[in-house]
This record gives structure tokens, sequence and C-alpha cells, in this order.
């Protein structure tokens, strides 16, 4: 593993003293430093540019309160965030994440995250992230709306399409990208497309920016898998979580001739040998907003395990898709003693340092989220690309340009993980590479 000289030492000192308590943060900004050693060697004016310091200081942090009425008349009040990390690179953009576990810390650790994901991407867009304390467990569509529109209330006159595009993330998806961009039009009295992605077909979206994130974990993988002269055919796959991200990833690495066998939320887990039944999966989740357990109720081979490790189930390929830190080092242990060759993070860091350290040294192929969960902004991307030029592209040519980008994406972080002797270290290689975009672009703008 790569260690921090003296330097980076002193920058992550300053990082931890200026950020206190806020440790998913901390973890985010160690996994980069950690790779940065041999680029400050061959690049001195980043040193004396204080490039990293200033990467890891967000260029705006914004804080608001969120006051709403629930469904009985009561007053509630809630937390809005979006930090504004780094515009070197195009419009700040990033998802929104509603979740009672959501502070300054997660968001910017998400934010953080976002700057070299989507640099890798290739795209115009520099990195951000927002979201709310806000629990949409157990709220109706009117609260949830409520919420949605007092949030953009304040939020609108932080976005543009030049400034900051917001998506979504965990708990808000196309139903709350709808309440939010129809606030914003009706505030700013503006058809502005652009200023938000994620949206629905008929109103501005991009056909795959649904399947997006899912599709491309799962392009990555194969790409992993095809450097070591191996596929995904065949193999059996276990993907945690079963919203957005997991849904799409079990489509895609269904037709790439993966089984997927497990899948879970954040009550139980649900194994069925015989293969995930996705149509009633999104049934359940997309259509019915229930929770995975009723998956057993239709299917009396499967079992539903509440409260159960997903990680103990064995399986050749994992993928972590529900949140930050969900596998740990001794979940690393188990399903490499259990036969796992390659690891695809659809959720954002969701290894805990540790468990990266197992997957590495055992030499598991192992995808970071930056790289391997870019498909989703990339594809926000290619929304805000048909949006500026008033098209919309057909779902053929827009996952052939998702695929593309996933291959590109894969190509760039193994080359570099060669050129800086580490071949196959994929977080190397995605550290790297994303950052020295963004580090190139500020050293151009200046001191700013
Ligand atoms: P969804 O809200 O659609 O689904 C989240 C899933 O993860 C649910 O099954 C949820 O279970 C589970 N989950 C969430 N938080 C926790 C928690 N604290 N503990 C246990 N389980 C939890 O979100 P997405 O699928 O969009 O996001 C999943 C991950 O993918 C996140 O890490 C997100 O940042 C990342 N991501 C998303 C992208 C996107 O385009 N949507 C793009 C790139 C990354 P439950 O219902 O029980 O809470
Ligand atoms: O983590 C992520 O990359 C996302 N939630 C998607 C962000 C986006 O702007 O599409």
């Amino acid at each position: 593993m790569p260690q921090f000289n003296e330097k980076l030492s002193e920058i992550y000192e300053e990082v931890l003293k200026r950020n206190a308590g806020e440790g998913e943060f901390h973890q985010a900004v160690h996994e980069v430093l950690e790779s940065l050693g041999p680029v400050l060697a061959k690049r001195p004016e980043f040193v004396h540019g204080k490039i990293i310091q200033r990467i890891c200081e967000p260029e705006r942090q914004i804080i608001f309160r969120v006051p709403w009425l629930d469904d009985k008349g009561d007053v509630q009040i809630n937390r809005g965030f979006r930090v504004e990390f780094n515009s070197s690179l195009g419009p700040y953009k990033g998802g929104l994440r509603f979740h009672p576990s959501v502070n300054l810390g997660i968001i910017k650790f998400l934010g953080f995250e976002q700057i070299f994901k989507n640099s890798l991407t290739g795209m115009p867009i520099g990195g951000g992230k927002g979201g709310s304390d806000f629990d949409p467990k157990g709220r109706s569509e009117n609260e949830i709306m409520r919420f949605c529109q007092s949030f953009m209330t304040e939020l609108y006159r932080h976005l543009g399409e030049y400034t900051d595009v917001p998506a979504g993330d965990i708990g808000v998806g196309g139903r709350e990208i709808g309440f939010l961009f129809g606030q914003y039009k009706r505030i700013t009295n503006r058809y502005e497309s652009g200023v938000l992605t994620g949206k629905g077909l008929s109103w501005g979206g991009s056909l795959v920016r649904t399947e997006a994130t899912g599709y491309g974990c799962a392009y990555f993988v194969r790409e992993m898998l095809k450097t070591r002269k191996d596929s995904i055919e065949g193999k059996t796959c276990v993907v945690s979580g079963s919203g957005n991200v997991a849904i799409y990833t079990i489509e895609k690495i269904t037709e790439l001739g993966g089984t997927c066998v497990a899948c879970s939320d954040s009550n139980g887990v649900i194994y069925d040998g015989k293969g995930l039944d996705l149509d009633l999966i999104k049934k359940i989740k997309e259509v019915d907003r229930g929770r995975i357990a009723e998956y057993a109720e239709h299917h009396k081979h499967a079992k539903y395990i509440a409260g159960g490790n997903i990680w103990e189930i064995p399986c050749e390929v994992a993928l972590p898709s529900a949140t930050q830190n969900e596998l740990n080092g001794k979940d690393a242990r188990a399903l490499v003693k259990n036969g796992c060759i390659a690891v695809g993070e659809g959720a954002n860091m969701p290894t805990t340092p540790e468990g990266v350290k197992v997957f590495q040294e055992s030499g598991v192929a192992y995808g970071p989220s930056k790289a391997a969960n870019a498909g989703g902004v990339a594809t926000s991307a290619l929304e805000m690309q048909q949006n500026a030029s008033r098209d919309s592209w057909s779902f053929e040519f827009t996952e052939q340009k998702l695929e593309q980008i996933m291959m590109g994406i894969h190509q760039a972080c193994y080359e570099t993980s060669e050129e800086y002797g580490a071949p196959g270290n994929y977080v190397m290689g995605a550290n790297i590479t994303g950052f020295m975009k963004v580090a190139n672009a500020m050293v151009a703008h200046g001191l700013i």
C-alpha cells in the first residue's frame, strides 16, 4: 500500500484539524492522498500552488433551514445542505441525498469524491453534493412534495445550468426531481431544463439515466475481468441494497450472463438461489415502494434473512450498492474465503479502508466507487448535453455512449496504474487520473 510522505501527512493533519468530527470526509481524503505521493514528486508546481490543500477546501458550503408542514398540520424542520466543492472542470454537479443520517461530513465526503469521479468521466462537470436529514420513509406523497418545494425555495438561488446542477442519490429519484424542478421553474419563471438531471422523459430527461449507474458498474466489472481473461458469464453475484443502483446492476449483470442470488435493504437480505426475479423486485421497490422482505411472500423458495449480513453469502462477484462503509474488513475476508474474485462499487465508498486492503492484498479485482459508479453522473452529463442542444437521443445511442465512457474510464485507470508501477490497482489509477485533470485546470485558472 502506498504511504504518506511528510508533505502529505502535514496536509492530512491540517484537514483533520479544520474539519473536526467529519469521519467520512477524513476517510475519503485519506484514500485520495494515499495515491498522490508519486504525483507530487513529479509536479512541484502542485506543491507550490497548494493544489491539494485547495482541493480539500470546498469553494462554497450552503446550510439552510427547511421548514414544512406534515399531513397532520404539524411544523417540521430539517436541515438542507449543498457543498459546491470544485468548479474547475465545469458547473458543480452531483446528487442530492435525503436520509436521516445526512450531516455536513457525509455531504463533504460525497462532494469530494464527486470531483474526481466527474473528472474521470471526461465530461465538463465540476463536483458538488447536497441533501437533507429529511427521512422520506413513511411520508405521504404530499409530504414529500411539500418538503421538496421548501428545500428548493432556498436552494434555487444557488443553482443554474452553468452554476450548479443537482440530481438524485439515496432517497431522491424521478418523483423528487419532478417536485424540485416544478418549484425551480415556478420561482424563477424559467424552463431551464439543464438545471437538474434525472428528469422525466417527457420533460427533458434522458433515456438510460435511470439505468446508468448500475449498467455502468456492470460494464466496469466486465472490463476488469477482461484484463484477467475472464468474464461475468456464469458468475454468481451478490448485490447489496435494492434501490436504483442495485436494481439496474442486477439487470445488466444478468444480461451479461451472471446470476444475482441476493440483494437487501436496511432491514434484511433476500437470498434466491435460482437467481433474483427482477420484475418482482421492480414492482416491490419502484411501483409499490415497499420493503424487500415482500419478495419471499411471492417466492416461497426464496429466503428472507431479517438483519442478515449479505457478505456472508458466497459469490464470485460482490457489488455493494447501498451506502458508505457497508462492507468492512471482516466482510471482505469472508467474501475472499468464499471465492470472491471481483468487487464493483455501485455505492459511494461502501468498503472500509480495512476492507479495501483485504481485497487488494488478496488479488481481488477491486473497482472503487469513483470509477465503477461514474456511469450515473456521466449520463447526467449526457442529459445536460441533450438539454443544451434541445435534442433527445435514442436508448441505444445513449447506452452506447455510456458503455464507451465506462470502457474509457477503465482503460485510463488501468494505464495510470501501470504507469505508476501498480498494475491493476484501480484505486491509484482512479485517484491519480481524476486528480491530474482537476489539478492542471486549477493551475491554469490561477489562484482562485
Ligand atoms: P436508493 O435510495 O434508490 O436506494 C438505496 C438502497 O440502499 C436501499 O435499498 C436502502 O435500503 C439501502 N440503504 C441506504 N442507506 C442505508 C443505510 N444507511 N443502511 C443500510 N442500507 C441502506 O439510492 P441509490 O440506489 O440511488 O443509491 C445507492 C448508493 O449508490 C448510494 O451510495 C449512492 O450514493 C450511490 N450512487 C447513486 C447514484 C445514482 O445515480 N442514484 C450514482 C452513483 C452512486 P432502505 O430502503 O432500507 O433504506
Ligand atoms: O454519486 C453520484 O454520482 C450520483 N448520485 C449521481 C450524480 C449526478 O449528478 O448524476
